[in-house]
């Protein structure tokens, strides 16, 4: 079954994962917010009914843990991020139709009825199962109160999620050699009785789910495997205080993960209270009238894959609920090549970001256009200025600027004069590929389609040189019209990625109507009389650039200067490397390993990885494939071309389905590549 092409007669609603109330936004969170905002306000360009909705989390152990190190109660702690974050995002032009939160009264309500709508239906079990417990504290451990080994990948992983590994969500049990991160104690398990949803039973209708999921590749294909190996039942309730009571259990609450989800429900139920059902019905939207449902489009990181396309639909589906259309993934955000830390302070956060005095439009413009959807997005205060410099100031803001400001001062606004056939077919062209784009959920390529119809207006000015005309004359003033409607049609087309430029531009063009809730065929709409303009963007120096770059360092530096001064022992890095193997290995043993000179020949990440990376490899002899885990420690783009040293006869492995022949030899945790000291050419056996 295909979908019918938005817009729809039905109302859509896009919602995105809800952060955290544990600390503050940065760039990484924005990301997803501002792409969700985009794909939003894309759709309802195409005439499509669609509503913004999200929330804060605030319930589960994420929370629990970092109010208790900051000592006030997880109620009080979250609520005051909760209300940051609903300050923060208008200021990046992230405009909700609702955001509520999870512990809010609708919540609460709407997540009872799910699950006593699940209990109706029989999906709901009770289990005696071990959980973890600190046998000092005397306590359960849930969650991100633990943490061991992935059982299914062997990296370090917290209770309930693989978030270093394969990014599987965790059953409580699940995690090996466990240890408490409430006093580093080893942990025991401890029987105790729990509520389970029997997701397995929803095997077959989620495999036809996915048939039919729209969104991104990553989405809709990481899922089948997990199905294939088997759905395990999920324990939906913790030993926990914080949280909602699960319905007639004193001691339980529910998980976050259930009640989490369920704010997308609640929070379309307070919009549609707010403007009124016979506006926007939310009962419509999740099929809570019987009928097939709305468009429900769901936008997330991709390490939250599992929750989307498993846990939430069979929730839905087991509930007598709508499925949603689409579930799009995005990939995460590196500075400057690296994984993103809030720890040592490697990111970019929302107040900083604005503290500069950079508009909210340039960054929302780099994040949803800079590379695919799914690919992880790399900053660098470099890029920032090249994208901002390039495609915002060079061709948007100039291409505005000059026909403006000659039409202001030639005709006092717009002239007199039809579009010519030519423009009017190339804006056409540039709305149809923006339509493509939504319908594909590709916010790049819309964004791409406004700058690419105002690099057009650029060239058009150019070859047509109005300047060169007789001022004021029928020439002149048809050339000049054509810009100004190329110009009006790039603000409707770029509004979704930056609707506080495009607001400006048909302010300053005049223009009477809100481009917000402007269609696509307003690119047509006529501009009017107006004075000189000012410029749309501004131009990024070197040394802001500079100042930027050195700002970051230092503030990494410092994080990492106080990480170390916690290391109270000095000792502490002597014991903190291995001991000696006392075993020792004759020569013929070490003869046995065929270690080679080997060259990077091109690098790229492995789908659903976050850290491996697929090396192709020259060992002189040939070239291997090789998969290896650089992928946060490096610039994988900057790979190709290094020499390294490859373990060749290593029996093959298969990691996330990517064939791995060989290895490539590293040192340390920060997987420092091994390489030649003078030019061995590759094939060259290492002795
Ligand atoms: N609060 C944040 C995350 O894991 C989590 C999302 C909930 S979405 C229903 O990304
Ligand atoms: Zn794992």
């Amino acid at each position: 079954m295909s979908h019918e092409e938005f817009p729809t007669d039905g109302p859509a609603v896009v919602t995105c994962g809800l952060p955290y109330a544990n600390g503050d936004l940065h760039i990484g969170h924005l990301r997803g917010y501002t792409a969700a905002d985009a794909v939003n306000r894309s759709l309802k360009k195409l005439g499509q009914q669609s509503a913004y909705v999200c929330g804060s989390d605030m319930h589960g152990t994420p929370v629990a843990l970092n109010s208790a190190k900051e000592g006030v109660s997880p109620e009080e702690y979250a609520m005051e991020y909760h209300e940051k974050y609903a300050e923060t995002f208008p200021k990046f032009n992230v405009e909700f139709d609702n955001y509520g939160h999870t512990h809010d009264e609708t919540n609460t309500e709407i997540t009872r009825e799910f699950v006593e709508k699940l209990e109706a239906a029989g999906y709901v079990y009770e289990d005696e199962i071990l959980v973890a417990w600190d046998p000092e504290e005397d306590q359960p451990l849930p969650d991100r109160y633990v943490e061991g080994t992935c059982p299914y990948c062997g990296e370090q992983a917290r209770g309930d999620e693989c978030d270093e590994g394969c990014g599987r969500h965790l059953e409580p049990g699940e995690i090996e050699d466990p240890v408490s991160t409430l006093t580093g104690n080893p942990a025991e398990y401890r029987e105790r009785e729990h509520k389970y949803f029997a997701v397995s039973e929803l095997a077959d209708y989620l495999s036809e789910f996915l048939d039919r999921v729209e969104g991104t590749s990553n989405a809709r294909n990481q899922p089948r495997e997990w199905i294939e190996e088997g759905l395990k039942d999920w324990c939906i309730t913790r030993d926990m205080d914080w949280g909602i009571d699960y319905p007639g259990e004193e001691d339980l609450v529910l998980y976050v993960w259930v009640d989490a989800p369920i704010e997308y429900v609640s929070s379309t139920k307070q919009y549609s209270e707010r403007v009124g059902a016979d506006e926007y019905d939310w009962e419509e939207v999740w099929g809570r009238d019987g009928g097939d449902g709305g468009e429900i489009v769901h936008v997330i990181g991709r390490d939250i894959i599992q929750h989307h396309t498993i846990f939430w639909p069979a929730m839905l589906h087991a509930t007598d609920h709508a499925e949603p259309r689409s579930v799009c993934a995005t990939g995460f955000v590196t500075i400057d090549g690296k994984g993103l830390s809030t720890s040592r302070n490697r990111a970019i956060w929302a107040e900083e970001y604005l503290d500069e005095g950079f508009h909210p439009d340039l960054l929302r413009y780099y994040l949803t256009t800079m590379g695919g959807f799914q690919q992880d997005l790399d900053f660098t205060w470099e890029r920032f200025q090249e994208r901002v410099n390039g495609e915002l100031v060079g061709t948007v803001g100039n291409f505005v600027y000059r026909s403006m400001l000659f039409a202001a001062r030639n005709f006092d606004g717009t002239p007199d004069a039809d579009v010519s056939d030519e423009v009017r077919a190339r804006i056409d062209d540039a709305v149809e590929q923006f339509e493509a784009a939504v319908r594909d959920y590709d916010v790049r390529n819309a964004g791409d389609a406004a700058v690419e119809l105002a690099q057009f207006g650029n060239e058009y000015i150019q070859q047509h040189e109005p300047w060169q005309l007789e001022d004021g004359s029928d020439e002149q003033a048809q050339v000049i019209r054509d810009c100004l409607q190329v110009a009006t049609a790039v603000a409707v087309l770029l509004e979704p990625t930056c609707p506080g430029k495009a607001e400006t531009v048909w302010a300053q063009l005049g223009i009477d109507a809100d481009v917000h809730a402007a269609e696509t065929d307003a690119v047509h709409t006529e501009p009017g009389a107006f004075d000189e303009p000012d410029e749309l963007f501004e131009k990024i120096e070197d040394d802001r650039v500079d100042e930027l770059d050195a700002a970051l360092e230092e503030k990494i530096a410092e994080a990492t200067a106080d990480d170390e001064d916690e290391t109270e022992d000095p000792e502490m890095d002597e014991s903190d490397l291995e001991p000696l193997i006392d075993e020792r290995i004759d020569f013929d043993t070490f003869e046995s390993l065929d270690i080679r000179v080997g060259r990077i020949e091109s690098a790229e990440g492995v789908e659903g990885a976050d850290k491996l990376v697929r090396l192709s490899v020259d060992i002189g002899v040939e070239t291997r494939q090789i998969v290896a885990g650089l992928k946060q420690l490096h610039d994988v783009e900057e790979l190709a071309g290094e020499k390294v040293i490859v373990l060749a006869n290593l029996e093959k492995a298969e990691l996330f389905g990517v064939e791995s022949n060989g290895m490539v030899l590293a040192a340390g945790d920060q997987a420092d590549l091994l390489t030649t000291k003078e030019d061995a050419e590759p094939g060259t056996k290492v002795l």
